[in-house]
């Protein structure tokens, strides 16, 4: 079954910090494996304290579901070296939205728009997270928007675009900044340019993204997080 990996990384400290995660071996992901003395550092980032976006800080007074003995939820998927919520402002499940944008090329070949991620310099899908109250639709747009389209509305050009989108995943999501207490969960929407409408649109990296290029499908080129297994299920949804 499946184990995470990408938030078991120990060669790297946890990013933006100091902190190295405990190592935790593939057989001792899963909770229910025994491991007395697991104790991963506690690290949540300071740009999470006091946010409007974030939970506060776990104490005895508030109102969460919890494990009895962490006082925290716990990821569904098992251990990941590191507990408290990092960069992550939620307890528990943090809510995103991936859409990925393709097109077959004049050679033939399905391919998907891609960006760079500041943080890590890796490259994703252009996703982000969903805000308070807002439709996960929405959010797909809004993202590929800002981070593909710099921003630039021009809200008719795609409209046919995003009028047809296919989901294509929702669920957990194995991102670096996950933690024991808190993970990244994700609806992954296909939208296929059949018609060539992307021709006139400026894509041009914006917000978090430093760059933007076309990705084929079948360049086994690395991503971020889960985000090649999501264009493996891009794939098989165009090959059927
Ligand atoms: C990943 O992090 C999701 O798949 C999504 O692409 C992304 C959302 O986080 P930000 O891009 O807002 O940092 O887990
Ligand atoms: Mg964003
Ligand atoms: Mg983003």
């Amino acid at each position: 079954s499946f184990v995470h990996q990408k938030c078991r990384n120990v060669d790297v400290p946890y990013l933006g910090s100091q902190i190295y995660r405990t190592s935790v071996p593939d057989d001792l992901v899963k909770w229910n494996r025994d491991w007395a003395d697991y104790a991963p550092p506690n690290y949540t980032d300071k740009k999470v304290h006091g946010q409007a976006w974030a939970d506060p800080e776990i104490n005895d007074h508030n109102q969460y579901t919890f494990d009895p003995k962490t006082l925290s939820p716990i990821n569904p998927i098992g251990r990941t070296g590191l507990a408290g919520r990092g960069l992550l402002g939620r307890w528990g499940p943090n809510h995103a939205a991936d859409p990925i944008v393709s097109r077959i090329s004049d050679e033939g070949h399905l391919e998907f728009v891609a960006i760079q991620r500041r943080d890590n310099r890796e490259w994703a899908i252009p996703g982000g997270m969903v805000d308070a109250g807002e439709h996960v639709t929405q959010t797909l747009q809004r993202e590929f928007t800002e981070e593909a389209m710099n921003g630039n509305i021009d809200k008719d050009s795609l409209k046919e675009l995003w009028s047809d989108g296919k989901e294509l995943y929702r669920g957990y999501v194995d991102d670096p900044r996950n933690t024991d207490n808190a993970w990244m969960e994700t609806v992954v929407f296909n939208f296929h340019d059949s018609n060539g409408l992307l021709n006139n649109v400026d894509l041009q990296a914006g917000d978090d993204a430093t760059a933007l290029r076309w990705i084929r499908v079948d360049s086994k080129e690395p991503l971020y997080a889960s985000h090649a297994h999501f264009i493996d299920l891009l794939k098989s949804a165009h090959s059927k």
